[in-house]
């Protein structure tokens, strides 16, 4: 029989045999997988749990929380106050930073996350999860301030994504490629099921939500356009098209199988430079498709050399296979 290596595993010989991670990062990544085990039993509760619908109240952004939007943030803030390997938390659900309460020790890591994504499918039983990224903070600061959490997502020392679909999977960069974990339920652990994740460079299957087209810049009009012409166009073959509203659930496929996912600006709102925001969805994702060789621009440059200027800050996203990414950033620079 095939040898299970278990995440906890995995991280120890990350930490001890290749010297990857220290051991607090350690410590940290395997109590956000056990609160992102935690929030998948709540997902797959469900209407049984009394979890699903709204929570009636708004987050900073304007946005309708769910039940679960705010079950999620609460279980990842309670699992990580405590360890003493943070100094503070931020969040898509609140408005400001988490800094660790002075009765638990501070540690020298910030974790960023947003706690679930996809939440108009929650309620409608399609796959939503988890997206967290690590980054240290800088050193010789005294206490931590939101100031802090503004680093260029090439900072990272840690990403990943939980998703929570027909099966509960785990994937995860510490720098050193990527790997997919999948939960074991009935020994209640997260199993080591892909390691080496590539995305291959060449797709023929786009992802954009289609009915902002009227929406879009000229580039990725022109881009979509060319795709829908299939054949006969100047692509020379036929595209298809999949569009799941949850970011985790579309990345999940262009890790799985290639793919390239578009939210860019739109004319909707101008002002806005896209719908996702770059700390807790574009700069981990961007990370993680890079660490399995594709690339994520927002149409100009490199997503990971942003320098944030506010917490909550959006942006527009292209990421995927490499050569597709390439194609739409190069038509950003000669339109
Ligand atoms: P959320 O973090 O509030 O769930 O919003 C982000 C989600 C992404 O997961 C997804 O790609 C996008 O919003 C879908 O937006 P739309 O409904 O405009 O297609
Ligand atoms: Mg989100």
């Amino acid at each position: 029989m095939a040898k299970r290596i278990s995440l906890t595993r995995y991280l120890v010989e990350q930490q001890r045999v290749d010297g990857l991670i220290p051991g607090q990062l350690r410590l940290l990544l395997e109590v956000v997988a056990r609160a992102c085990k935690s929030i998948s039993h709540a997902v797959n509760k469900g209407a049984l749990g009394g979890v699903l619908g709204s929570a009636d109240s708004e987050n900073v952004q304007g946005e309708m929380q769910k039940k679960l939007d705010i079950i999620a943030n609460e279980v990842l803030i309670e699992a990580n106050e405590w360890g003493g390997h943070l100094a503070g938390m931020a969040s898509e659900e609140m408005d400001g930073i988490y800094v660790v309460p002075n009765r638990y020790p501070q540690g020298e890591y910030l974790l960023l996350f947003d706690p679930l994504d996809g939440s108009s499918n929650i309620d409608v039983n399609v796959s939503i999860g988890t997206i967290f990224s690590v980054l240290k903070m800088p050193e010789d600061d005294r206490g931590v301030d939101a100031g802090d959490f503004l680093q260029k997502g090439s900072q990272q020392v840690a990403a990943g994504y939980c998703v929570y679909g027909p099966q509960t999977t785990l994937v995860l960069t510490v720098g050193d490629g990527v790997a997919m974990f999948t939960l074991d339920r009935e020994q209640g652990s997260f199993v080591l099921t892909q390691e080496n994740v590539r995305i291959p460079a060449d797709t023929k299957e786009f992802a954009i939500n289609m009915s902002n087209m009227r929406h879009w810049d000229e580039p990725v009009k022109r881009y979509i356009d060319e795709c829908l012409q299939g054949k006969e166009g100047p692509r020379g073959k036929d595209f298809n098209m999949r569009w799941i509203a949850s970011m985790v659930a579309d990345v999940h496929r262009i890790m799985t199988r290639g793919g390239i996912f578009m939210y860019p600006w739109d004319k909707r709102e101008p002002n806005k430079p896209g719908k996702l925001r770059l700390l807790y969805e574009a700069n981990p994702m961007g990370w993680l498709v890079e660490q399995a060789g594709g690339a994520a621009t927002n149409g100009r440059q490199r997503i990971l050399d942003i320098q944030p200027t506010q917490l909550h800050e959006r942006v527009s996203v292209i990421l995927g296979s490499k050569n597709e990414v390439d194609r739409v950033t190069s038509y950003h620079s000669t339109l």
